[in-house]
């Protein structure tokens, strides 16, 4: 890829948008523009301005920079029209915007001066302001966050289609030691990174019938009247890459009513009645659903599916009709790729699109679909496989259904083929699940019509082609692959760990920002003493800023020359928040019997979102608090176990935590954790990490040498084993009289003032089904940890493998697995934007 130095614009002639206060990147130049935005945007003199306004003047001054960039790019693709990526995905967890943007720009420092004219000693204090758009869940969402960024970074034109949700995920307080879920309000104080363009609106009809004629060449076609529209209206973030003038974009639809007054119903009168379908129909944006799965909104949440696709699939249409290029022409502009089923309609809406509104033949659309679409998995849960019953989706997408019978049909056809008389291989491909109640099954939708489809870790992509669509595997083994997860260095390492950032810069040169192979040069000081002093120092400097966060935020008192034992991300049972918590106590116990000694002082961390119609996640963060209190409060412990939550975890916040870590709890089940991107936030950020043989954890082991890992429990064949022979949780505690004493004590309610009910739900599912094989792991996870116990008393071992660790986990930059999905999935290539209305 190419390698673009930073470019300094002074762009000075009219059209160039070229004053120095919208385009320079000097401190005087960002104060001036401050100035003016402060003026003339916001209505406030410098004097006046609180926190707020001056973060808004701010941005406002970035963005006025990376518009300069983004038209210089549109531009460019006008006059030369590229292949371009579409990421259609329902999440889009991008995190604060106005740092990063500093970064991509290379000014945070030109912006602290211009802040500091304002009165402003610290420029955190103003980054602090930011309310991030908690448009996503997780993992997944974080993802295509990252992918957007190594995208323009790597200088690719892409757009990423999403949905501009008016309620993202929502905020976690924690009272009385449970979740309880406050509206995220995101949208409250303005957010300045978005442009509304109302002008590239798109309809969607939802609901209705489907009517058959014959048109004028005697064809028989189908047509669709739905009974109900919608408008998407684009709202543009503009994504700018790393110190390169690529500016791709992320559109983000929001619903609005198709009028805002029903003319007729305004007329005789029902003013309020046409008011209320207003509010129907923008609905339709207002809010994220949580990834549990629940029956809750299920009709509205594909409703939003099927509005964001149709709104990005007319838009890709559109571009080349603007630039009047044949829609034959698709495949060679537009790559498409799904984010997961979500965004799995597309499909259908691709074929309707193109057959029911641009008149084409089927096999000449399918042709065309299925060049254009490849699809991403990013689960093997049962309960996250989307599946749509037939009576819902023929009532509000009736034509897309007819248009899957056909897909399906002539599918089931080419299966008949291979497999001559075998009706159990039909029933398993179809796309149609006809077991129980009828439902479109969406992953076998997305596999049918695309031309790749890939797991996202190389174990998880193998489990895809032998254990979740083994029949299809065998019918396309070409179309399976896998692309292993990737992170963005700049946001979670060069971003949220300045300290290590200067360390780095200074050992193996700055360029290791743009291509992490380099940070392998690290392994030159691995045996330097004073390099691991240094390297040592950086963590604790680190450290001791997380330690006085949650001092701030939960009142306890932590010391940061304690072990950070960390594990944030989704609580969920397979992720196996509570094996840790049982670990704990354990620990807990020890040091209570005397036996404390080799155990290292620790600062047990925890943070994360539980979905709310979860209710075991959320009795698992009632189990971890309750447990926090007992400890944290028992004299005993002091100066040798703390235990945290962190109210609500997000993309801010792991910003602070992955850099203050030195150990990464990855602990789920074998099998169930598709990657995992926090392992390699963790790992890039020199904590080591103890963790299965699952998702990316068996990479991220293989990279860093198993000398550097902490590695227990079942493999995917250990568990398939146990599964076979009768699994017996009782047994396990029968024999392991740590596990009993530990469950005994959370039975008699010691972390729950002595209420022994509070817990048992927990208990029981533990002890008569544990699905998830907690028990099962948890001896060989205290053989881990005292493992941990070990490496930590000898701190220069332990700092040897927190460098080496960094050193070699450059391979998990979601560069490198952005180049891979254009190399082998999308084949698109880069595209430099150079700006040419230069100064004199
Ligand atoms: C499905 C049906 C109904 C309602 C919600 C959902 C739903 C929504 C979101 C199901 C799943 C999700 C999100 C899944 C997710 O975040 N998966 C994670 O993806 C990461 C990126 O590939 C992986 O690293 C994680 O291992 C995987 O859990």
């Amino acid at each position: 890829m190419s390698d673009h130095q930073p470019v300094n614009l002074r762009l000075p002639t009219p059209g160039c948008y070229a004053d120095p206060e919208r385009s320079g990147l000097l401190a005087d130049e960002l104060f001036d523009g401050m100035t003016e935005h402060l003026f003339f945007t916001l209505g406030k003199l410098a004097p006046a301005a609180s926190r707020h306004d001056l973060y808004l003047a701010l941005s406002y001054a970035v963005r006025d920079r990376l518009m300069t960039r983004y038209l210089a790019h549109v531009e460019a693709m006008r006059a030369s029209p590229q292949k371009t990526v579409a990421y259609l995905s329902a999440e889009f967890l991008i995190g604060p915007q106005l740092h990063n943007n500093l970064l991509m720009l290379g000014i945070q420092e030109q912006a602290a001066d211009a802040l500091s004219r304002f009165g402003v000693e610290s420029i955190d204090d103003i980054l602090e302001v930011e309310e991030e758009p908690g448009l996503g869940n997780g993992g997944l969402g974080r993802l295509a966050a990252c992918y957007m960024e190594s995208l323009a970074s790597l200088e690719v034109p892409a757009t990423g289609y999403g949905i501009r949700y008016e309620f993202g995920i929502f905020d976690q307080l924690i009272r009385d030691g449970w979740q309880v879920e406050i509206t995220d309000k995101w949208l409250k104080g303005g957010w300045p990174w978005e442009l509304p363009q109302p002008d590239e609106a798109c309809f969607v009809g939802f609901g209705g019938h489907t009517e058959s004629y014959t048109d004028a060449e005697g064809r028989y076609r189908s047509r669709w009247i739905p009974s109900e529209h919608a408008i998407g209206i684009p709202h543009d973030v503009p994504v700018l890459g790393y110190r390169v003038n690529t500016c791709d974009r992320l559109r983000l639809w929001r619903a609005d009513a198709t009028e805002s007054f029903d003319f007729y119903a305004f007329n005789i009168g029902d003013y309020y009645g046409a008011v209320e379908e207003k509010v129907g129909s923008e609905t339709l944006s207002k809010v994220l659903y949580p990834n549990d799965g629940t029956d809750e909104g299920r009709r509205l949440r594909l409703k939003q599916q099927h509005f964001f696709v149709s709104c990005s699939l007319q838009d890709m249409l559109r571009s080349l009709e603007a630039r009047n290029l044949p829609v034959q022409d698709f495949p060679r502009y537009w790559t498409v790729q799904l984010n997961d089923t979500h965004p799995a309609i597309a499909v259908a809406e691709l074929m309707r699109l193109l057959i029911d509104d641009r008149l084409m033949e089927w096999d000449a659309a399918w042709d065309i679909t299925t060049r254009s679409l490849a699809y991403t998995n990013h689960t093997l849960l049962p309960e996250a496989l989307e599946k749509w019953g037939l009576g819902l989706f023929g009532s509000l997408l009736p034509r897309h259904l007819e248009l899957i019978y056909e897909i399906n049909r002539r599918f089931l056809q080419q299966v008949r083929l291979r497999h001559p008389g075998d009706d159990r291989v039909l029933r398993r491909m179809s796309i149609i699940d006809e077991e129980g109640g009828k439902a479109v099954r969406m992953a076998h939708l997305a596999t049918v019509g695309s031309h790749h489809v890939n797991g996202v870790a190389a174990l998880h992509s193998e489990l895809v082609r032998t254990t979740l669509m083994p029949d299809f595997a065998e019918m396309w083994p070409e179309k399976f692959t896998n692309v292993t997860n990737g992170v963005t260095p700049r946001r979670w390492v060069a971003l949220a760990n300045p300290e290590l950032k200067a360390l780095l810069d200074e050992s193996v040169g700055p360029d290791w920002v743009r291509d992490t192979d380099r940070l392998g040069q690290l392994e030159r000081f691995q045996d330097d003493g004073a390099f691991l002093e240094r390297w040592d120092q950086t963590k604790l400097a680190v450290k001791r800023k997380l330690a006085a966060y949650i001092h701030r935020h939960t009142s306890v008192l932590v010391d940061p020359a304690t072990l950070f034992d960390v594990q944030v991300k989704r609580i969920h049972e397979y992720k196996r928040q509570h094996l840790n918590a049982l670990q704990v106590i354990h620990q807990y116990l020890r040091i209570k019997n005397g036996q404390g000694d080799g155990l290292a002082p620790r600062t047990v961390i925890f943070g994360g979102k539980a979905a709310p119609g979860y209710t075991m996640a959320k009795l698992i963060i009632r189990f971890i608090n309750g447990i926090a209190e007992t400890i944290n409060s028992d004299p005993d412990m002091d100066g040798r176990l703390r235990v945290v939550f962190l109210p609500d975890y997000n993309v801010k916040l792991g910003e602070r935590v992955y850099p203050a870590s030195d150990l990464s709890e990855q602990i789920s089940t074998a099998g169930k954790e598709a990657s995992g991107t926090g392992n390699m936030k963790f790992a890039l950020n020199g904590a080591l990490t103890i963790g299965t043989l699952d998702g990316a954890n068996v990479e991220i082991r293989e990279r860093v040498g198993p000398e550097n890992f902490f590695l227990f429990g079942r493999t995917v064949e250990g568990i398939a084993e146990l599964a076979r022979e009768g699994y017996r949780p009782e047994a396990v505690v029968e024999s392991d009289p740590a596990l009993a004493e530990a469950l005994h004590l959370v039975a008699q309610g010691h972390f729950s003032n002595g209420d022994g009910s509070l817990f048992q739900p927990l208990l029981q599912n533990l002890l008569h089904s544990d699905p998830f094989y907690v028990l099962a792991d948890f001896a060989e996870y205290l053989q881990a940890q005292n493992a941990v116990n070990r490496t930590w008393s000898d701190r220069k071992a332990w700092n040897r493998m927190s460098l080496l660790n960094s050193a070699r986990t450059g391979y998990f930059s979601s560069d490198r697995s952005i180049e891979e999905y254009c190399r082998s999935i999308w084949k698109v290539t880069p595209f430099p934007v150079t700006i040419t209305c230069d100064v004199n």
